[in-house]
């Protein structure tokens, strides 16, 4: 058994083979059995850990060394330290700034170094994929590979490159203060997805961004699960406001005083909020907010808590607003008049015919009115904020050709899957969404590789994985998956119910092989309550209450409320809500549901994606308790399997390290054969290769596709580069000899 890495090889040959166009995949390459996974042990030399240790338990040692990191090919695994390493500092960067991949020991550097170099000397768009169960260490992850980036650029100073820097960097600590919350599996979880482009002009240096966010968790905004809390936003402006700011806004500096955030209130949690609320405060003057925009965000907040605290009642038939003093400083805060606030949230106004009438709530409605309304400007003030920070970031005056191409690495931190106790259409959503990130990890490193040995014809035996395709179709196939029947149960005119939604599931996909019900499966006794699904996910089997799937779905925000917010005097509000311009009559078209949007969001995303050459960092979470001493062997081992790590390292050993066009290999190495310089007169290219390899007597570590030659090892490529240069220098001082006529 012979493991041979790039590591073993030396930089300036593994530079020579990149250069020679040699396939990016290479990785683990060996000789020996095909299907064959050896136990973990650290190869010689510089380090490339096997993940298959993971299955033996010896991982464990890995752990408690922090030596958090492995490779396979171009995927690191990254295992969650729970403490503090000392491995992100400028000494680290500066060990793997222009390294090659294999050079150091596995490193998140060393994929961001590699993503970068990729993107710089071939002008490609690369894109790094972080992925992983919630708590795994992806937003960490993501924020370490921005600092590398940061780090290793712009060596010139220029003005402007650092200020974008400055701005991509500081943007974090505002979007995790308003996306990210406590969970019962992270204290700083994100609540949302992101995806930023960080724009390189022609010398490698960023010169710009852009950031997509996807689907907020924003009925946190108003309840949270026990043991949970609100976003950071809330505890934070509580917390770190000065006393004068808290008079301000109404605020007393007691969480529990707000029923919107009081459950969380006593919670211990590792956000420092007072410390956090300056960080941000001052990261967002440096992005360019200005002051009376940072006033309105802490308004917005503030309304929010307030709108919590309201009482609805009712008076006879007529619902009424208890403290009605409340309802002036929502009003206050929003810069508009409390009469208004009022009617909006105790009246609708609707359409009948050509008549327009106010319509009464009752005080459900009138409670269900403000719930929304409360969600709704939160996720409004966080969308602001993104575009807000795009604007100030995005790449202008660069043209192309003048400054030759403008290349982008994408960077990809994702809510990761979850399973809580109580599991909505807000886990359903973050479910999907990793389905179809496995299924983009699967398409591009399991399947592609494969396919192509197959369709080269070259002898391979299938490693098999499992293919989670059959979920996300569960999931999204137009009139048939879930999303399609949750959307005709919101079409309906009449009243649907989560329950009729449930029943139309248990009649469509009753014979799913990953869909069940407690009607489909009365014997199972997992499936407790009767409003219960259960989808068997790639990562595990989740059980999901059908409560609330169709509000959430439809995602009603009765139209008074947008135009209270557009006839708002403050400026800042009104542009969050343009669409309040419409008058009722004007306001016709269905909107798309919050399951078809995010459904569309994840399709543009992969596709996104797939134009760009992917990196990945799989991140693995080592307990469910958050703790860095202990090494659930077990948990390790389900994660390690339902992410497709072993079939990835079975690919990568059996594969090959290098292919090429017959044509194109020729094109480069013709001249270290006589048989084939200046040109050959055999029947084929494919011919004239073979000669070549066997003259050289290569033909054991080769296969002959029927476009493309394989080579299994780097090592025989590096001997052919050799020999190309040798020939190369042998020409030049020939050429001179011939030119000097001697
Ligand atoms: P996630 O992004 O994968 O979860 P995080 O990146 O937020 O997970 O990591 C969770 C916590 O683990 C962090 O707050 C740190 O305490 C710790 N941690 C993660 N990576 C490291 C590291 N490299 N070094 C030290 N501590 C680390 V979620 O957002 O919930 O899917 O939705
Ligand atoms: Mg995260």
């Amino acid at each position: 058994m012979l493991a041979v890495t790039l590591a073993g090889l030396g930089a300036r040959r593994v530079s020579r083979f990149l250069q020679a166009g040699g396939d990016r995949r290479v990785g683990v390459v060996r000789e020996g059995p095909q299907d064959y996974v050896p136990p973990l042990r650290r190869s010689s030399g510089h380090g490339e850990w096997e993940v298959s240790v993971l299955l033996r338990g010896d991982f464990r040692v890995v752990f408690e060394k922090g030596r958090i990191y492995t490779f396979i090919g171009e995927v690191v695994v990254s295992m969650n330290p729970y403490k503090n390493l000392n491995i992100y500092g400028r000494d680290m960067i500066e060990q793997y700034k222009g390294r090659e991949l294999y050079e150091r020991p596995p490193h998140l550097f060393a994929i961001a170094d590699a993503a970068y170099k990729a993107m710089k000397r071939r002008s490609k768009d690369t894109c790094i994929v972080i992925s992983g169960e919630s708590g795994a260490g992806k937003t960490e992850a993501s924020k370490y590979i921005m600092q590398y980036i940061a780090a290793i650029t712009n060596p010139g100073q220029r003005a402007e490159v650092e200020r974008v820097k400055n701005i991509l960097l500081k943007s974090n600590c505002v979007l995790e203060a308003f996306g990210n919350a406590k969970t019962n599996r992270n204290d700083n979880s994100s609540r949302f997805g992101k995806y930023m482009d960080i724009n390189f002009d022609f010398k490698g240096d960023p010169i710009g961004g852009h950031i997509n966010n996807y689907l907020l968790e924003k009925s946190r905004v108003i309840v949270q699960q026990p043991g949970e809390r609100s976003f950071h936003s809330f505890y934070q402006l509580l917390q770190g406001g000065s006393e004068q700011l808290l008079r301000s806004l109404h605020l007393q500096k007691d969480a529990s005083a707000y029923s919107y955030i009081s459950p969380g209130a006593q919670l211990k949690c590792s956000i420092n909020d007072g410390a956090e609320f300056k960080a941000v405060a001052d990261a967002m003057k440096v992005i360019g907010f200005k002051q009376e925009e940072i006033q309105t965000v802490y308004k917005i907040v503030a309304a929010i808590l307030h709108l919590g605290n309201l009482k609805f009642s009712v008076d006879g038939d007529t619902p009424i607003i208890e403290n009605s003093k409340v309802v002036s400083v929502i009003a206050d805060l929003l810069s508009t008049k409390a009469e208004l606030v009022e009617k909006a949230l105790l009246f609708r106004t609707v359409a009948t015919g050509r008549d327009i009438i106010d319509k009464q709530h009752t005080e459900q409605e009138a409670t269900y009115g403000r719930d929304a309304f409360a969600k709704a400007i939160y996720e409004r003030l966080f969308c602001w904020i993104v575009t807000h920070i795009n604007d100030v970031i995005e790449v202008k005056n660069y043209d192309t050709t003048v400054h030759g191409k403008n290349t982008v690495i994408g960077v990809l931190d994702i809510y990761g899957f979850e399973i809580f106790d109580n599991n909505s259409f807000e886990q359903f959503c973050i479910n999907y969404c990793n389905e179809k990130l496995q299924q983009l990890f699967i398409q591009l490193v399991l399947k592609q590789e494969q396919e192509e040995y197959q369709r080269e014809g070259i002898p391979w035996k299938h490693i098999d994985y499992f293919n989670n395709q059959v979920i996300v179709d569960l999931v999204e196939q137009q009139h048939k998956g879930i999303i399609a029947i949750l959307d005709d149960a919101c079409m309906n005119v009449g009243k649907v119910t989560d329950e009729m939604f449930l029943e139309a599931l248990n009649n469509k996909l009753g014979k799913h092989a990953h869909f069940s019900s407690r009607k489909l499966c009365a014997t199972d006794k997992t499936l407790e309550f009767d409003r219960d699904f259960r989808i068997k996910h790639y990562a595990g089997d989740v059980i999901y209450s059908v409560t609330g799937f169709i509000d959430k779905n439809k995602d009603t925000l009765f139209q008074d409320f947008k135009r209270l917010m557009y006839n708002s005097s403050n400026p800042v509000l009104k542009m969050m809500w343009p669409e309040g311009k419409l008058s009722i009559t004007e306001v016709t078209k269905r909107p798309l549901t919050a399951a078809t949007l995010f459904k569309n969001s994840m399709i543009a995303l992969v596709d996104n994606l797939t134009l760009k050459e992917p990196y990945y960092v799989r991140c693995i979470k080592p307990n469910d308790k958050k703790s860095p001493q202990l090494f659930d062997e077990e948990r390790c081992r389900h994660q390690v399997e339902y992410l497709g790590l072993l079939e990835n390292v079975r690919v990568r050993r059996a594969g090959f390290a290098y292919r090429q066009t017959y044509e194109k290999f020729l094109h480069r190495y013709k001249m270290i054969s006589e048989f084939t310089w200046p040109n050959h007169d055999l029947p084929s290219d494919k011919d004239a290769v073979r000669k070549l390899i066997e003259c050289h007597g290569f033909q054991h570590d080769v296969a002959y596709g029927k476009t493309k030659l394989f080579i299994r090892t780097p090592r025989t490529l590096f001997t052919l580069e050799e020999l190309h240069a040798k020939m190369l220098i042998r020409i030049v001082l020939f050429l001179q000899k011939v030119w000097r006529g001697t």
